[in-house]
Order: C-alpha cells, then structure tokens, then sequence
C-alpha cells in the first residue's frame, strides 16, 4: 500500500495523486493540515524535513518532492515505461519541463493564485507578466503538438497540468491560448484522471459574481 501525504488544494500533491490513479495503484491519501501547522511538526518532518507536502511512502521508501514522486512512480510502477521512457534525450526533454513546472509556473501562476487563495499581499504585476510569458511560450511551443514530449502523455504532462489548469484562480486567463486550454482537456480525457478541488478566487470568484 502506497500513502500520498497530500492537501486536496494542492496542485503538487495533485500531480502525483494523478499519476497514482492513472497507474490504478492502490494507495491512501493522508490529509496534512498545513493551515494548523501539522508539515512543521516533528512527525511530519521526520518524513520531510523541508516541511512540504506532498510526501510519498512506500514501504521503508519516502519520497518527497511532487516531480521526484512522478520519477519514483513512474519508474517503479509503470513496467511499459510509458510515462518516462528510458530514452537518454526524451528523459532530459522531461527533465526541462519538470524543472519549468518547479521554477517558472510555480514562481508565477501558483504564486498569484496562492496570493489570492490565502490573502497574501503581493506585488502581483511581475508575476502575471511572467504568467501570460509562459503561457504565450507555451501556446506556441503546443503547436501542432497532442502533448508535452513525443506522441503519448509522459510525467511532463502532469508536472504541467495542475498550476495551469488552477491559472484562472490566480486572475489569470486561459481564453487566448487554445493550443493549451485542448491540451488540458486530453489530460482531464486520459483514463484514471482525477480532477483537481477548484477553488471560488481569482477569475473564477470574478465569473461566479457575474452570473
Ligand atoms: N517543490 C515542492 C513544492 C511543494 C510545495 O510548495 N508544497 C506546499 C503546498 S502546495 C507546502 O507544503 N507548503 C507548506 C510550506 O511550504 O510551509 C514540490 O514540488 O513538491
């Protein structure tokens, strides 16, 4: 039995709880508080002493880190090698995006939408700047593309998935960049997927007032 130390808003525990259920593993989900501090108690740190969910265990084997925990999952678990091919160059093409999601998105799209889940005061026209950069790059980079890396869903495609799909709760549009809004509609298409608990901020509080 495998446990996701996770929070249900949580785009980086949504990733791996994704690719748990996508590889029809059989595994607990353990709910964190992290509004009540629980990540900064010693029980949870013993398993990550940085104090992040998610946390994977598998046996004597804990893992942290949502990109480490599609690597661990998809290595172990996925016996056709389909979500990370052993290929030399198609793992560091990977490996790009998984970095992307770690850095650019999550220091722009997750932050604003974090800023306006938890009331944060931010300076938020930097980060929406590199946000609609992204997107634009990406949007261009989907052209004529089914997904991320090659012709079949890879770990880069759940790495990705989460924050973009959550952008609108950070004010941040999908509307212009359709390349994206149909590649996140294949991830939602593929079999085992589970959706991400939306949240009522950003645009989405904005489009709720409206109607
Ligand atoms: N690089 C980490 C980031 C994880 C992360 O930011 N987790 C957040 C929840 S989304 C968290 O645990 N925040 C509590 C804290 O940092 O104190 C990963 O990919 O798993």
């Amino acid at each position: 039995m495998l446990t996701l130390y996770w929070h249900p808003i949580s785009g980086h525990a949504h990733r791996a709880h994704m690719l748990l259920s996508m590889l029809e593993l059989k595994f607990e989900l353990i709910t964190v508080d992290l509004p009540g501090g629980e990540h900064q108690q010693p029980e949870f740190l013993s398993l990550n002493p940085f104090g992040q969910i998610p946390v994977l265990v598998d046996g004597d084997t804990v893992i942290s880190d949502s990109n480490a925990i599609l690597v661990y999952l998809a290595s172990v678990y996925d016996s056709e090698r389909k979500w990370l091919p052993e290929s030399p160059k198609v793992r560091a093409n990977i490996e790009q995006f998984l970095s992307l999601a770690a850095h650019r998105l999550a220091g722009s799209i997750a932050k604003l939408r974090a800023a306006n889940l938890f009331n944060r005061q931010i300076d938020s026209a930097p980060l929406a700047q590199e946000a609609y950069k992204l997107l634009q790059q990406l949007q261009s980079y989907q052209e004529g593309r089914q997904w991320l890396i090659g012709t079949t869903p890879t770990i880069a495609d759940l790495a990705l998935y989460s924050y973009i799909k959550l952008a609108p709760e950070g004010g941040i549009s999908l509307t212009d960049f359709p390349n994206i809004e149909a590649w996140l509609q294949r991830v939602e298409e593929l079999p085992g997927f589970v959706p991400m608990q939306l949240s009522n901020v950003g645009l989405r509080k904005a489009s709720l007032n409206t109607k």
